[in-house]
């Protein structure tokens, strides 16, 4: 130990901080969280909203990286890295995530919600928490819904208003068997296919048309390749955000309560955006000269999707959770 008391000093100084850091670097963790979402799109904001309010709530310990625009890959590959730890966060769609969680085809079935406040309803009570708590047996934590709002028809080719005008379209859906018997339901052909290939699908006419809500047809430019959106609002399948079950078990109790209340803070600051963001697509479709059909009776589509809802209500799991959903005023 050198004799000099002020590099003495700054010696024990180093060490001191060293020490602290190794302490802190050691428990503090960057969490990778998934999104096939661009940047700005209201899912991804919410979850560098959830980051920020971790890091604040963790001095620092714990911090969110998010890789938005599919840098993780598409849904059905980053739902399975998420069960096996790979991924720490994943936001996807209740569809695809339907193929591995059955019970969560019970909020993606057609025509099951009344409205918007319906669903909230639904999400926010006892019923969304059950769903979100029986993830778990399948090595994820549901953490929180994200609004996704109202799935629509849209094709290239011509205005639909009726069956006979869907028939033998080739619709793009999710990868998922329940959008797949959805869409064969109304007389068009599926065409399952990765949201990052839609937009090549419309153009190289591989596809006719696909389904989505207004902030996702719009902020893919989907709508400049598919001027036609049917209204038929045949699903409000929600967003959730998800965490490995590895990684979960990997926070302290209190960590844990950390990340929960964030999640559910950003679910609040996730609607805010949404609905500015859900008005804000369908004036700028419209301004875009989109023909958005709403004069059509939906009633023909409503009863070609029945038998789904009627399979669905066979269903011993989904059967009692369906018939709760509709019983919520
Ligand atoms: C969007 C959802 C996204 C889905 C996508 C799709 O935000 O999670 O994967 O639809 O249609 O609205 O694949």
């Amino acid at each position: 130990m050198p004799k000099n008391p002020l590099s003495r000093a700054k010696i024990l100084l180093l060490i001191a901080a060293l020490v602290f850091h190794n302490a802190v670097g050691a428990g503090a963790r960057e969490f990778r969280a998934a999104d096939i979402q661009s940047p700005d799109y209201p899912t991804v904001l919410a979850i560098l909203k959830m980051g920020e309010l971790i890091e604040a709530r963790t001095g620092g310990r714990h911090r969110i990286r998010v890789f938005h625009s599919r840098q993780l890959g598409e849904e059905k590959e980053t739902i399975e890295q998420t069960r096996v730890g790979a991924i720490d966060i994943n936001r996807t769609n209740v569809a695809p995530l339907g193929s591995v969680v059955p019970i969560a085809n019970v909020l993606a079935l057609p025509f099951v919600f009344r409205s918007l406040d319906h669903l909230h309803k639904v999400l926010d009570g006892p019923i969304g928490e059950e769903i979100l708590a029986s993830f778990e047996r399948y090595g994820l934590v549901g953490l929180t819904f994200y609004d996704s709002g109202v799935r629509s028809i849209y094709n290239s080719k011509s205005s639909i208003r009726t069956l006979a005008d869907i028939k033998g379209l080739r619709i793009r859906v999710q990868q998922s068997d329940l959008m797949v018997e959805m869409i064969r339901a109304l007389g068009a052909v599926p065409v399952e296919l990765p949201f990052g290939q839609v937009d090549t699908g419309l153009i190289a006419h591989i596809i006719d048309g696909a389904e989505n809500n207004w902030p996702s047809y719009v902020t893919t430019n989907h709508y400049r390749v598919a001027p036609y959106y049917t209204l038929t609002e045949h699903t409000m399948s929600p967003e959730v955000l998800v965490m490995s079950l590895r990684a979960w078990q990997s926070l302290s109790a209190e960590d844990k309560i950390i990340f929960r209340t964030a999640a559910r803070e950003s679910n609040v600051f996730m609607r805010a955006q949404w609905n500015t963001l859900a008005v804000e697509s369908r004036r700028k479709a419209r301004e875009a000269g989109v023909e958005i059909v709403s004069d059509f009776d939906r009633k023909p589509f409503e009863d070609a999707m029945a038998s789904i809802q009627r399979k669905a209500a066979a269903d011993r799991v989904i059967a009692p959770l369906l018939e709760r959903i509709r019983q919520v005023k």
